[in-house]
């Protein structure tokens, strides 16, 4: 395979997992609480599987201590990672990993679309709407926290 080839071809797999953390949707599923460090309206992009997808939801810090979302997991995704969308100087928009979203004390934060997401890679299985799907949240200091997403079309 030529290198020009191999290079169209990784800008096409980008250009996928960027359309899959894209616009559009909205918030506002169940809650579920773990400790003092709650999350609100998770939900899950619809995807087949072995596609990609991301999961947003908002996370509340009823605590007193500073805190930080350090890894996402689920049984659905082989692997899964933070990632922020920008837009950079030229307008593009595209996204990058990152380590940590901190969450300060008494503060909250946001995983939407345009912004910080989780991105559910190499899907086990189809991700059908209405469905519900399990997260792992792992934080600095308050440790795993499960929660349960809603499966919705993009
Ligand atoms: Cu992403």
């Amino acid at each position: 395979m030529s290198m020009r080839v191999t290079t169209l071809m990784m800008s096409a797999l980008l250009l996928a997992a960027v359309a899959a953390c894209g616009a559009a949707g909205s918030s506002g599923s169940p809650a579920v609480a773990g400790g003092a460090i709650s999350v609100t309206g998770a939900w899950v992009r619809a995807a087949a599987a072995g596609a990609t997808s991301a999961a947003y939801l908002t996370i509340v810090n009823g605590t007193a201590a500073d805190d930080a979302l350090t890894a996402v997991s689920s049984p659905v995704a082989r692997s899964a990672s933070l990632h922020e969308t920008s837009v950079d100087a030229s307008g593009m928009a595209g996204m990058h990993q990152i380590d940590r979203i901190a969450v300060p004390a008494g503060g909250s934060v946001s995983l939407e679309p345009g912004g910080y997401h989780a991105m559910l890679m190499d899907l086990a299985a189809d991700l059908e709407a209405g469905s519900t799907v399990s997260l792992t949240l792992t934080f600095s200091v308050a440790g795993p926290i499960q929660v349960q997403a809603e499966v919705r079309a993009s």
